[in-house]
């Protein structure tokens, strides 16, 4: 059904089915609405499956940073790229429980830990689901992204008690080659796959402002919503520009309007995902924040680094959510759909 009135051939909003079998024509009408009927329909779905005034917060921390084998051109953490990040080595289980317990102490609802790996070693393993067990027993959800995995490690990690499993597609199929060479999108694919038969929930989603074009953007999306059923949560990432990396100096910083519409697009196409804005709030105003609040974001990062990045001071953010009359918690519709799974 598409609707009449300077909507194009725009899928209607109407209807709370979940879909798997959107196409690019679907999605591009979706996301060249005129703004304020996009934001608008963006809004409803976001209503019907969210409190649109609760914003889950979730806390990063690297428990191994840089000296990674991959070579992903937008990364500082790519033994490729010359970016000045010094290497460490994997942080104690004691020390990551002591950050885990301060990011709970600071409001946070999800702990996640990021590794520069292309995959973990065996042995890393038991060191991580040690830390994922103890953030499990702060209450905390756990979410943790170590590269790519083998089903055994999926078993390993789903026992320690994990909740969310981070593996981004990145961009679209065809300009993934453009951005790394030491893996496929493929193989990302072969990892979520495993996750998920493993029954860890889906995290996984992409960055925006590396030189690729709006259908790139949409076909990325395309990826995730075809997915059946979709991930759980969807971090889009702007992208945080690393001197030293491939992409510098190749991609401008997306019309900030152009990354509200793919906020808007995902909440669309993803109805009940989670949809996490994600890296580059730094350079974000609190004006755009609000517009991707509006068009269905419903998770950030808090904490002033990201992995190796910077992200707004937590009091910083306190005072736009006090702006904005938004709470701080897990959304409803994410214990909702836990509960019945
Ligand atoms: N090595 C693991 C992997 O690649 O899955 C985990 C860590 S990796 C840093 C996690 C994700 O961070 C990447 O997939 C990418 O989407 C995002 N990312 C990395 N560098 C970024 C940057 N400079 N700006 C925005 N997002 C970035
Ligand atoms: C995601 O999509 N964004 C986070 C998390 N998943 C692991 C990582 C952002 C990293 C930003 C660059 C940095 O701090 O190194
Ligand atoms: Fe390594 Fe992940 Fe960075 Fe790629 S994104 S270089 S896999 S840490």
């Amino acid at each position: 059904m598409t609707t009449s009135t300077g909507t194009g051939t725009a899928p209607a909003a109407e209807g709370s089915q979940l879909r798997s079998d959107w196409t690019e024509a679907e999605a591009r009408a979706l996301y060249d609405l005129p703004f304020p009927e996009l934001l608008f329909r963006a809004q409803s779905v976001h209503r019907r499956h969210f409190d649109p005034t609760t914003v889950e917060t979730a806390t990063l921390l690297s428990i191994k940073t840089g000296g990674c084998a991959e070579d992903c051109g937008y990364c500082s953490q790519s033994a490729h790229h010359e970016t000045g990040l010094k290497a460490t080595k994997l942080m104690g289980v004691e020390e990551v429980l002591s950050q885990a317990q301060a990011a709970k102490d600071g409001g946070a609802t999800r702990f996640c830990m990021g590794a520069a790996w292309r995959s973990p070693k065996d042995r890393d393993l038991d060191a991580v689901c040690a830390m994922i067990s103890g953030v499990k027993a702060m209450g905390l959800e756990a979410c943790v992204t170590l590269g790519m995995l083998t089903p055994d490690q999926v078993t390993r990690l789903g026992a320690a008690g994990l909740d969310y499993y981070n593996h981004n597609i990145d961009t679209s199929p065809a300009f993934y080659p453009e951005i790394v060479t030491t893996r496929t999108m493929d193989d990302r694919l072969d990892t979520l796959a495993s996750v998920r038969a493993g029954g860890i929930r889906l995290c996984t989603g992409g960055i925006v402002g590396m030189g690729e074009t709006v259908d790139d953007r949409i076909a990325m999306l395309l990826v995730l919503a075809t997915l059946d059923p979709h991930p759980e949560s969807v971090p889009l990432n702007m992208w945080n520009a690393i001197e030293g990396t491939p992409v510098m100096g190749k991609a401008d910083k997306p019309d900030p309007i152009a990354f509200v519409r793919l906020i808007a697009l995902a909440r669309l196409l993803m109805p009940q995902s989670i949809v996490r804005l994600s890296a580059g709030r730094d350079a974000m105003s609190d004006e755009m924040q609000a517009l991707c609040f509006l068009a269905g974001a419903n998770s950030i990062f808090t904490g002033d680094v990201l992995l190796t990045t910077g992200n707004p001071e937590r009091d910083k953010d306190a005072a736009l959510f006090a702006r904005l009359g938004i709470r701080a918690a897990a959304p409803a519709g994410s214990e909702m759909r836990s509960a019945a799974e």
